[in-house]
């Protein structure tokens, strides 16, 4: 969660067409772009220095740029978006990625989304989904092995878009997490701090540097992370949840 760097992409007119579950009504272009602006400052805030690409009309998630890439200090790797609307965002994202970092690795088979992985101190977790195959995943573990790191497959839960959607990473050893997730076991070992009833949407966090980014809609979150000792920024994100997105989608950290 110490970062110097983040990739961002600014989001497109078509956005209020992104890709949802449940129709809970569209977002406006100018509540995501209010929404984009103050991440984007918050981010500053934190001592980020910041990649801004441009918007991308026809890729209407594009400003989630989180997904079609995974990146570390000592390289890339491009992913494959399981979502067949989301498809072209690793080519498009691909120049960029490469002006940035020397060791650029690619995923070759399968799909799967950067929304479904997990940095965590000990291994890379890569959460099985709806938008993330064991092909992929299994992909994704030779690309991290290359580098160094070890990758280990979870489950994502039941009707949940992705793993992260679920949790986040607080510090070295303590995670966010709704009930429903860490259920399965997959955090033994560390501590974790669950979100409390009606406030699942809170788990997709994002600790950057000193601070903690949290959703503004979640009062009780925000209060037990200060309790704990979190120095918490809440971020707008009614309009992005409204696309099924969280606060770590609209970056990519190194
Ligand atoms: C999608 O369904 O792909 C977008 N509407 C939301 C993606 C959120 N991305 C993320 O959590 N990494």
């Amino acid at each position: 969660y110490n970062f110097n760097n983040a990739i961002l992409r600014r989001p497109s007119k078509s956005v209020v067409n992104g890709l949802r579950d449940d129709n809970r009504g569209n977002p406006t272009y100018e509540g995501v772009v209010a929404e984009h602006d103050a991440y984007l400052k918050a981010m500053e805030e934190a001592g980020v220095n910041l990649h801004i690409l441009p918007a991308l009309e026809e890729f209407p998630d594009s400003i989630f740029v989180e997904d079609p890439a995974l990146v570390f200090p000592e390289g890339a790797i491009l992913l494959r978006p399981g979502a067949a609307t989301r498809e072209g965002e690793t080519t498009a994202i691909a120049k960029d990625i490469h002006k940035l970092f020397d060791t650029v690795l690619q995923i070759e088979a399968g799909y799967v989304d950067g929304g479904d992985i997990l940095n965590t101190p000990d291994a890379v977790m890569i959460g099985l989904s709806a938008r993330t195959t064991r092909e992929g995943a299994q992909a994704l573990i030779e690309c991290l092995a290359k580098i160094g790191r070890k990758g280990v497959l979870v489950e994502t839960p039941a009707n949940v878009l992705h793993f992260k959607s679920d949790c986040s990473l607080l510090d070295d050893n303590t995670m966010l997490s709704t009930k429903r997730l860490s259920v399965s076991g997959v955090f033994e070992g560390l501590n974790v701090l669950h979100t409390p009833d009606g406030e699942e949407g809170a788990a997709n966090a994002l600790r950057v540097n000193d601070v903690v980014f949290v959703g503004s809609d979640f009062p009780q979150t925000i209060k037990m992370l200060q309790d704990a000792g979190y120095s918490v920024v809440p971020l707008a994100t009614s309009q992005i949840a409204k696309i099924d997105a969280g606060l770590s989608c609209m970056s990519l950290r190194y």
